[in-house]
């Protein structure tokens, strides 16, 4: 039995929330920063996620539960010379760059990845076209790998720049801190037991599991931090939220 909350329970614990949304004026400031980019419903479900949500987990199976198949969906393999490249000879010259609001830019190989302390979760990916699977993937964690480059005190925002694009417009996303620190959020580069396949986003490819599947970023290339998203793209955090209506806080 998989315990999937809809988008609609979500909707209405937030109505029913609603009155403990009146907070004092010093709480409601640390959310302030989220208000120009969200409309009236995300803020809102946003806002009851992070009081009432806080860090929990987002549910995990076991490896029995796994999907017999997990689909791929919009991009399956990114057109550039520069990654075609990279593919050739099993990502050895690929590097994830990191960088923006941080102390110290660094660029991680996938043999740098790999080393780094893993974490393994088999979780259901929910994507918003009405499809989900439960799959198994392992990476490191997004937090250990900012944690190495020292966010600076200004840094709020997450963002993942991808290999691939859409009529030529580079395939981008972010996140705020708290899920960019979430236990869940993982740079993974295997996918049930084995090496991320290509159409799933590798070399690494993001998952954040209390978000839907198009925040997941796939085919990962850099990761910036930034202060605000108004530079980022079209202002709206995401390459589906800037040319679509699609939610920048896809929590579920
Ligand atoms: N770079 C990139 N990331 C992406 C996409 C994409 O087209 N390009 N599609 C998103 C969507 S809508 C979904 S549902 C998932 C699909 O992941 P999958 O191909 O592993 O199933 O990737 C997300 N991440
Ligand atoms: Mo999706």
């Amino acid at each position: 039995m998989i315990y999937r909350p809809s988008r609609r329970t979500f909707l209405r614990t937030a109505a029913l929330a609603a009155p403990a949304l009146a907070l004092t004026s010093r709480q409601s400031q640390a959310f302030d920063f989220q208000s120009d980019i969200l409309d009236q419903g995300n803020w809102l479900s946003y806002r009851v996620q992070r009081l009432v949500g806080g860090s929990a987990l987002a549910p995990e199976f076991t490896t029995a539960e796994m999907s017999p198949v997990f689909r791929t969906n919009g991009n399956t393999l990114p057109g550039s010379a520069i990654y075609q490249t990279y593919a050739a000879n099993g990502f050895a010259d690929w590097k994830l760059v990191v960088d923006g609001m941080v102390e110290r830019a660094r660029a991680f190989s996938l043999q740098e990845l790999f080393a780094m302390p893993a974490r393994s979760q088999v979780t259901l990916h929910n994507c918003v076209e009405g499809w989900s699977a439960i799959g198994q993937w392992k990476g490191v964690a997004l937090g250990h790998v900012l944690q190495l480059v020292t966010l600076r005190p200004d840094a709020r925002y997450i963002v993942f720049h991808c290999a691939d694009d859409f009529g030529g417009t580079p395939y981008y996303e972010s996140v705020d801190l708290n899920d960019a620190f979430h236990p869940q959020t993982i740079l993974a580069y295997e996918m049930n037991g084995a090496p991320l396949p290509i159409g799933h986003g590798a070399p690494i490819r993001m998952r954040i599991e209390r978000q839907l599947g198009y925040k997941h970023a796939k085919f990962v290339m850099r990761i910036e931090v930034v202060r605000s998203l108004a530079a980022v793209g079209a202002g709206k955090g995401g390459f589906w939220e800037d040319t679509t209506n699609y939610d920048w806080y896809a929590g579920i």
